[in-house]
């Protein structure tokens, strides 16, 4: 047995849109056929993924009607039942229609924020009959070229608004979803209204149902912005907000790559897993691993699904890295909390006039502090052997 094999506990996820993705870019024409999504789950289940994500649109065309939509999902369900997968998480189209093209919810026209919540509401139905328990918001189009069109604040209580009204409807109806919030700074706007994942963590906490919003990372978008993913999503984690993941790859400074998991900056990557495994002795991820990327465009269907199953073996691999490096007992000392018999108490509990007494009377040799040399050099280096595999 492949010890590397993705296994259903793996919890590996991908969109209709990923492994369906034509190979279209602003350039060129497609370069593959598109996929009948019934297709897609039978080929991610021999791959051995575990869920599929959609788009309302990824499955049911735009403008199809109900009788339409009815057969196409009944068909999807039957091939979900017949391949074991499921569907954890879903989403809407807000950006593709060129009734979009200057936003969703914070568009400045009533009829165009009115359409997008429709849409919204009917595509959450459809994804609540999948199954689905966590919804994503990508606001692709949330922003702007002519930045003069529109106060971004009034964009902001318009994105407020319209996720208020949202989750106030998923509870009058009983829904059972978290909503999970996707960052991006550009593409296909110039600006995007809150670019990065911390921009968003703030905005969640103004929002009236706060307790059920979260965000969905993408190492694509941070890294877009030139900032650690691994950062954004420990921040996530540290205030229980890390509800889904979009997993990829990319080089800084570039167009949204979306390239496969592992394929450029693997220490990234390698930080990435150990954090979402746990693998220091700190709390898992215990959310899909969902990988929101394509294969290149050079690529046949053949090398679509070589692209998916490598996605997930180096997710395995690194996880299989990770643990060994926090293993490792020179890895272990070297990274060993601190402790100072005399400061540790000066910096625990809560503020009182005493403690703080006692900080300025405090006595520290600065200079010999500030000449210690703290070997990064060498823990750096023995993290690279171990992700090479030659400390195993
Ligand atoms: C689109 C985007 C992704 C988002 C998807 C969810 S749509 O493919 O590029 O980053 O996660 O809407
Ligand atoms: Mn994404
Ligand atoms: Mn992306």
């Amino acid at each position: 047995m492949d010890s590397f094999a993705p296994r259903p506990a793996d919890k590996f996820s991908f969109g209709l849109w990923t492994v369906g993705n034509t190979g279209r870019d602003p350039f060129g024409h497609p370069v593959r056929a598109v996929q009948a999504p019934t297709r897609i789950v039978e080929k991610l289940a021999a791959c051995g993924a575990w869920g599929v994500n959609l788009h309302d649109e990824d499955l049911v065309p735009f403008g199809s009607s109900a009788a339409e939509r009815d057969a196409i999902v009944r068909d999807f369900r039957r091939a979900l039942q017949d391949h074991g997968l499921c569907v954890p998480m879903a989403t809407t189209n807000l950006f593709s229609q060129p009734i979009f093209k200057d936003g969703a919810f914070s568009s400045n026209d009533p009829r165009v924020r009115a359409f997008a919540l429709q849409k919204t509401m009917t595509a959450i139905e459809l994804g609540v009959e999948l199954g689905a328990e966590t919804y994503v918001f990508w606001g692709g189009r949330e922003g702007s070229e002519a930045d003069a069109c529109r106060d971004p604040r009034v964009a902001l209580q318009r994105m407020k608004d319209a996720l208020d009204f949202l989750c106030a409807w998923c509870k009058d109806q009983g829904y059972r979803l978290r909503f999970a919030l996707e960052a991006k700074p550009n593409e296909p706007r110039s600006d995007i209204y809150l670019p990065t994942t911390g921009h968003m963590l703030h905005f969640i906490e103004t929002l009236a149902h706060k307790e059920m919003v979260g965000v969905n990372p993408e190492v694509a978008h941070e890294s877009m912005a030139g900032l650690s993913f691994t950062h954004a999503v420990a921040q996530a984690m540290w205030c229980g907000k890390l509800f889904h993941i979009d997993l990829n790859a990319q080089r800084i400074g570039r167009y949204d790559q979306d390239l496969r998991f592992g394929s450029e900056d693997l220490k990234q990557a390698f930080l990435l897993v150990r954090l979402l495994e746990g693998t220091s002795g700190t709390a898992r991820y215990e959310g899909p691993r969902h990988f929101d990327s394509h294969a290149y465009r050079s690529e046949d269907d053949e090398g679509v699904w070589e692209f998916a199953r490598g996605s997930m073996r180096t997710y395995n691999m690194l996880k299989l890295r990770a643990q060994q490096f926090d293993a490792d007992p020179q890895v272990r000392a070297w990274i060993a909390e601190r402790k100072d018999a005399h400061m540790d108490p000066l910096l625990a509990g809560p503020y009182s006039k005493a403690r703080a007494q006692a900080l300025r009377a405090a006595q520290m040799d600065v200079a010999a502090i500030g000449a210690e040399g703290l070997h990064y050099e060498r823990l750096d280096q023995r993290m690279l052997e171990h992700m090479l595999g030659v400390r195993s």
